[in-house]
């Protein structure tokens, strides 16, 4: 009895605290292992940020649709720009992640997309769209676009801090016009969110605890 409740008032209350958080930061590196994005797949809460991180020499993020995988999508979306750089890019490309609807993208230099260089945020949890048959797709893909300008996030510091420890200036952007928005990025780090969801749960599982055994 004890069990059955705690694990299914586990399981109703989790997804609740995760989306109730909603600040948390992820990152993904752009280019870091050649042309990739790291994870390829994220999963993050509506309310997420999402910081791409570029690596040389030069890449860039944009959303596309499932259909097409290396043509913006038509309506919405997002572009990073170019980030021409000769070590991890200071500036990072910030998205805020609205609703768990997948977000399917591809770097937008020649080429790169054809290789593989794409990636998903949220995927489908079930069904034929998967980044396997996107990439598939990619590869046979016959050119690769790119809107005229940066839009749909937000390039500024990473709000991870620095802990690589390249404190020189020389990395820099080429983005072909300055972003809709800026933004004082917040303090908050990536571990910091991360263990933040981390005592969310830790915490939702001592209350769950405390109250299946007052039931019992
Ligand atoms: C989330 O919503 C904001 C505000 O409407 C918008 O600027 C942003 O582009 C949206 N994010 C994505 C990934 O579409
Ligand atoms: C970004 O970081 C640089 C140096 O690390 C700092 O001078 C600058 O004010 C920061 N910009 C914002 C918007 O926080
Ligand atoms: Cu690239």
């Amino acid at each position: 009895m004890m069990n059955f409740l705690s694990t299914a008032l586990l399981f109703s209350s989790l997804p609740l605290i995760h989306a109730q958080s909603g600040n948390g930061v992820h990152t993904i590196d752009v280019g870091e292992d050649g042309l990739s994005f790291n994870p390829a797949s994220l999963t993050v809460a509506p309310g997420d940020k999402v910081e791409f991180h570029f690596y040389p020499p030069d890449h860039s993020v944009v959303q596309a649709s499932f259909a097409n995988p290396c043509q913006p999508i038509s309506s919405g979306g997002f572009f990073s720009g170019f980030f021409k750089t000769t070590e991890e890019s200071k500036t990072v490309f910030t998205l805020t992640v609205n609703n768990t609807d997948p977000i399917w993208y591809y770097c937008g230099v020649q080429g790169h997309c054809q290789a593989g260089m794409v990636g998903v945020i949220n995927p489908p949890s079930s069904g034929q769209d998967t980044l396997d048959s996107f990439k598939s797709a990619a590869a046979k893909a016959k050119d690769t676009t790119v809107p005229a300008n940066v839009f749909g996030g937000v390039v500024g510091n990473a709000s991870s801090g620095n802990t690589s420890s390249t404190t020189t200036g020389t990395a820099t952007s080429t983005a072909t016009s300055s972003p809709s928005k800026t933004s004082a990025t917040t303090a908050t780090t990536t571990n910091a969110a991360n263990t933040m969801h981390t005592a969310g749960d830790v915490g939702a599982l001592m209350l769950l605890g405390l109250f299946s055994w007052l039931m019992m």
